[in-house]
């Protein structure tokens, strides 16, 4: 019944004030420069639309405690939803690229609302379920899944300029794959809610093809949701992508990046990919090449390349002389 659609539409959020550093914000445009429009492209069959970047406008100037630029960050979800909203109305997969991670929000919201029976896989070293509460840090790239989970809407304060969003996802639909650095709050609600959480030792223990395989047959043992992947740069092992924000050693290699991706792409399901927090400011030059091929990597993978190669369409023998 499913297949993998031929059709994708790509976002960019040039978005960074999610967290403290410069340079998240450039992604988008280094992404494009590497050549990510044509490389997708290159994808037999697919048919690649660029739907622009989001511009984020904001004049409020609200202090909530804990969330530093809420507004901003309110403001710059609340469009891109409503465009994650209408790629995926075109029949398109949608490819968001951050960013730092809280446009999870506004890529999730926009998601759920074409698809209320999404699942999503958060693939991170880190679990970003932070309320403004738990949050040691005050950045809110680390509360993106407790903004969206209805199970959460409890523990927030009323949040100004946040009207739009209404957290309906459940957190029986999330599952992650790569954490190790979880805050402890963040470890109570993984095991409050009993979240299918794949750290780097069940990884280590299970490999990546039974981890993923386990969280999409917890979530979907009927095999028929729409899945949403976001994913963190920095679940990769700092040697494959160091040019990111917070990076934390011990992480997921490339190709079992993209062994997950390939599984993923192979259920015919997958409707939304994020690409956040490469930051090609943070390193040198040849860190910021390996962190943004290693991220093209991925969304290839994600997309149907296959690594075997692909014969060419409808041509049964070689060229002759
Ligand atoms: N859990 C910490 C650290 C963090 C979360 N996401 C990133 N870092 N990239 C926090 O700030 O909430
Ligand atoms: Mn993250
Ligand atoms: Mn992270």
């Amino acid at each position: 019944k499913w297949k993998p659609l031929n059709k994708v539409g790509i976002i960019g959020v040039p978005f960074e004030k999610g967290q403290k550093k410069y340079g998240v914000s450039v992604a988008p445009a280094a992404m494009r420069t590497a050549g990510l429009i044509e490389q997708l492209t290159e994808i037999d069959g697919l048919d690649v639309k660029d739907f622009g970047d989001i511009e984020t406008v904001c004049d409020e100037n609200i202090k909530v405690d804990n969330m530093a630029h809420l507004p901003l960050v309110s403001a710059c979800n609340r469009q891109l939803s409503n465009r994650v909203s209408q790629v995926l109305r075109d029949g398109r997969v949608v490819v968001t690229i951050g960013g730092d991670h809280s446009i999870g929000v506004g890529t999730v919201d926009g998601h759920y609302k074409v698809n209320e029976d999404m699942i999503l896989i958060w693939v991170d070293a880190h679990a970003d379920i932070n309320t403004n509460k738990t949050s040691d840090s005050g950045s809110v790239h680390g509360m993106p899944v407790a903004l969206l989970v209805k199970e959460l809407s409890d523990y927030w304060p009323y949040l100004p300029t946040m009207d739009w969003q209404v957290p309906k996802f459940s957190i029986k639909n999330l599952g992650y794959l790569g954490l190790r650095s979880v805050d402890q709050f963040e470890r109570l609600a993984i095991e409050k809610y009993e979240v299918p959480a794949f750290a780097m030792e069940d990884i280590s223990e299970h490999g990546i093809q039974n981890s993923i395989n386990h969280i999409l047959q917890v979530l979907d043992p009927c095999m028929n949701k729409p899945i949403h992947v976001s994913f963190d740069i920095d679940s990769l092992d700092s040697l494959e992508a160091p040019s990111t924000g917070t990076p934390v050693r011990g992480g997921l290699t490339l190709r079992e990046a993209i062994c997950l991706m390939e599984i993923i792409h192979n259920t015919g399901r997958l409707r939304a990919i994020d690409l956040v927090e490469i930051n090609p400011a943070l390193g040198n030059e040849s860190d910021r090449r390996k962190t943004i091929e290693a991220g093209l990597c991925v969304l290839k993978a994600g997309l149907g390349f296959s690594r075997r190669g692909t014969a060419p369409r409808g041509v049964l023998d070689l060229p002759v002389q």
